[in-house]
């Protein structure tokens, strides 16, 4: 009797898991069609959200724009500013020249390592200027054959730059040199028969 009675127990345990576990299939499976229908419903609300969101960063780029060009406007203030700067830079080291038929002679200063201001006056009657080359001697400079100075054979980097002055008038312009030998000279006439630096209108100099 108590086998009969127990297996029969069994059976009904075993009904009654199947009714539980078929309980829990049917409650889990609602819960999955539920989710996805919780989910549908998110996902509209979620997409008028990103829509918005979409339309709010174009409206604050377009902003952004707007004040771009207030920065642009602040640029523009700048250069003026820049060049107000380089105005009062001219006041580092001054050296003055005098340009004369044919010579050129230091009136004032020194050249010195760094950032330099050279006034040069014209006191001649021809047109005269100033040109600082690197270079150890004005003999060690390569030459056309009227003797001016061939600046096509010239390291670039060797050429500071030139002031000019025509006759009875004062130039003013702001070299940078570096210690070492230089030349200054005059090459006007670089294609006629007499070049001033071949009259011997050069000086040479060394910044120490
Ligand atoms: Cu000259």
């Amino acid at each position: 009797m108590l086998p009969l009675s127990a297996s029969g127990d069994r059976r009904r345990l075993k009904a009654l898991a199947l009714v539980g576990a078929l309980a829990f299939l049917a409650v889990a499976c609602s819960h999955k069609s539920m989710k996805p229908r919780r989910t549908t419903t998110s996902q509209a609300p979620s997409t008028t959200a990103e829509t918005t969101s979409t339309t709010e960063s174009t409206t604050s780029t377009s902003t952004t724009s707007t004040t771009e060009p207030t920065t642009t406007t602040t640029s523009t203030t700048t250069p003026a500013s820049t060049t107000t700067t380089s105005t009062t830079a001219p006041t580092g080291n001054a050296v003055t020249y005098d340009l004369a038929d044919f010579t050129i002679t230091l009136t004032s200063g020194a050249i010195t390592a760094g950032m330099n201001t050279v006034t040069v006056t014209n006191t001649g009657h021809a047109p005269h200027e100033i040109n600082f080359v690197r270079a150890p001697t004005a003999a060690s400079l390569p030459k056309t054959a009227n003797g001016a100075v061939d600046f096509a054979q010239v390291p670039m980097m060797d050429q500071l730059g030139v002031l000019r002055a025509a006759a009875g008038t004062t130039t003013t312009g702001v070299f940078t040199f570096t210690p070492g030998s230089y030349v200054a000279l005059c090459n006007v006439g670089a294609t006629g028969a007499n070049p001033h630096v071949a009259r011997g209108m050069f000086i040479e100099l060394t910044v120490a």
